[in-house]
């Protein structure tokens, strides 16, 4: 992007790009908030920790997660699933701070979701190497909200497919305090992230923080 560009923005409206119909990304929408909300995330991790989930098939997952909110988002050998309480520390997940809250329902707002109400928001964390497959989100109770994803840390490559896992996908980077909103007709594509490359970033080190904020139940 030019500085021309960035000067025509006049910081009124968040830059963006539509990736389909109902898929917007917002670049670095966070960037204002950015050490707070990590800061957010890092005192959730100190009451929740992060942990490697199994797939039911018995595959460690390469990402660590952990949770925050009414739901949190589990894989184990008995499926995917939400569950109340946190397995590690049988407490329920700890509260999604106020300032997550916020930027998920604004940018949802802004991407032409209103009532979006968040009740869960999962936290992975990819060192280099670790990666997601493609898959869909479809463990919630109601498709018709959408699902809000912010980045922090090292870019990774995001893969948006279509409605069947063998669609073709578009690529694109998800950079440090981008959003991500995707709901509506495209609520349940198909998306991933390729593993995450080596490198290092002043806020999180040589990691990448992925937030998916959904309304689960
Ligand atoms: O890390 C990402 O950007 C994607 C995470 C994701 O799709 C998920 O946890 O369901
Ligand atoms: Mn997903």
């Amino acid at each position: 992007m030019s500085s021309l560009d960035l000067f025509a923005n006049d910081g009124a409206e968040p830059l963006s790009t539509q990736i389909s119909e109902q898929a917007t990304l917002f670049h670095q929408f966070l960037l204002a908030d950015d050490e707070a909300l990590i800061n957010d995330i890092r005192g959730v991790l100190k009451l929740s920790p992060l942990r490697h989930l199994t797939t039911p098939s018995g595959h460690k997952m390469s990402v660590k997660s952990s949770s925050c909110g009414s739901y949190g988002w589990l894989s184990d050998k008995h499926g995917y699933r939400y569950q109340n309480t946190d397995p590690v520390t049988g407490q329920p997940w700890p509260d999604i701070p106020h300032r997550i809250l916020v930027k998920a329902t604004e940018v949802s707002r802004l991407a032409g979701f209103e009532n979006f109400q968040p009740d869960s928001c999962l936290i992975n964390v990819y060192t280099p190497g670790a990666k997601m497959g493609l898959h869909q989100d479809k463990n919630e109770t109601d498709f018709s909200k959408p699902i809000v994803s912010f980045s922090f840390g090292l870019p990774i490559t995001f893969m948006w497919g279509g409605f069947k896992r063998s669609d073709k996908y578009q690529k694109f980077s998800l950079q440090h305090a981008d959003a991500l909103v995707w709901g509506g007709k495209d609520r349940l594509r198909y998306h991933g992230v390729q593993q995450l490359k080596e490198a290092m970033h002043p806020l999180t080190g040589r990691c990448r923080v992925n937030l998916t904020i959904r309304q689960a139940g």
